[in-house]
């Protein structure tokens, strides 16, 4: 009987508070701007993957949540070809003391705890989890950084969900993108006060995907111009700063302010692009009076490509903000339409 060689690995949701929205080389997944992002708790919205390899097997497959993906894509291809080619170059070093996984084909069993494609960045825990995973069977020696290199090639914001805490991509400058890599700002114990909670006011699918969104917005708005040239560069000198000072105020200000702008430009597409929904604006209200109440800003909101608000707060905020949030939630007619919405709080 033929060994069936295993890894199981998990990879954790990332929610950007500087957004990733544009690409300057479609191919390899490079941005047009840097972006940070808060990853959440292992025991949140995880990603679960096993992958196997053995000579039992007849072709790669892929399995999400149960039914059977194709691996045709591009996206796949190259994370297999790539992922392959290392374990090769160890294959090659350890001359037939490894046994040669490159040449066995490969089966990826994915488990989502959250919906998927539903604006909860599913494709950053998914594809960060299968690199993961092929690296843990390979036993490659590559650091979480280079790894960071190959899952961006499956979806940008992957790269983020290499690391735990707050998380930097830097866009980089090379063609080849070889510099365009996640690296850590700071591990989630540097400021464990910080909570999330998830307004889930949607699970279905989002209307139009992030990839072609974005590369809509790179051709027709002009706002996107100034925000990438102008506004990023700073923002993330500053953002990067606040979480290393733990200074929630200005965090939330800029988390606050690039949730806005992303979606501005979204609108300032053409055909526009809308994430939000009346939800969606209620609780930028509700996050604003909240704030207007307690004196001082404890409470910050940020919204991905779909309607579901992510509120950052601090530990000792916690019934200052989800208090209101909930109570003024429960009497919105169109959340009690929405059967799934719910508030989950995560990161504790
Ligand atoms: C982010 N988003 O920084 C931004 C904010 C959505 C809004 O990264 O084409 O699924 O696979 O690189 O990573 C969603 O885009 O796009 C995203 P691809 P991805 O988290």
């Amino acid at each position: 009987m033929d060994a069936i060689y295993k890894a199981t690995v998990t990879a954790p949701v990332n929610i950007a508070t500087l957004k990733y929205w544009g690409k300057r080389d479609v191919a390899l997944n490079l941005p047009t701007n840097s972006s940070i992002s808060v990853t959440l708790s292992q025991n949140d919205l995880r990603t679960t993957t096993t992958a196997s390899a053995s000579l039992l097997y007849t072709e790669d497959e892929l399995y999400l949540n149960g039914s059977k993906e194709d691996v045709s894509s591009k996206r796949i291809q190259t994370l297999f070809r790539e992922l392959r080619a290392l374990r090769k170059a160890e294959e090659d070093k350890q001359t037939g003391s490894l046994v040669p996984l490159s040449k066995y084909y490969l089966r990826i069993v994915s488990e989502n705890n959250f919906p998927t494609a539903a604006g909860l960045a599913s494709s950053a825990a998914g594809f960060a989890a299968l690199v993961k995973a092929v690296a843990e069977l390979y036993q490659l020696p590559q650091s979480n950084e280079e790894l960071s290199i190959l899952a961006r090639q499956g979806s940008g914001s992957a790269c983020r969900s290499l690391f735990g805490g707050y998380v930097a991509w830097e866009m980089g400058s090379k063609a080849d993108g070889s510099d365009s890599k996640a690296v850590q700002i700071a591990p989630y114990e540097h400021w464990p006060e910080m909570k999330a909670a998830i307004l889930v006011v949607s699970a279905e699918r989002k209307d139009t995907p992030s990839t072609s969104g974005m590369q809509l917005t790179v051709k027709t708005s002009s706002l996107f111009k100034e925000r990438v040239n102008s506004v990023v560069p700073q923002r993330f000198e500053q953002m990067k700063k606040s979480i290393l000072e733990k200074d929630f105020e200005t965090f939330a200000h800029l988390t606050m302010a690039d949730s806005n702008q992303f979606h501005a430009t979204c609108l300032d597409s053409y055909p526009p692009i809308f994430y939000l929904n009346d939800v969606s604006r209620a609780a930028i209200r509700l996050v604003e009076d909240i704030n207007k109440v307690a004196g001082e800003v404890v409470a910050a909101y940020t919204f991905d490509a779909g309607p579901n608000a992510v509120i950052y707060y601090l530990a000792q905020n916690e019934q200052l903000v989800l208090g209101p949030l909930r109570a003024a939630l429960k009497n919105l007619p169109a959340w009690k339409e929405e059967s799934h919405s719910h508030i989950q709080e995560l990161m504790s």
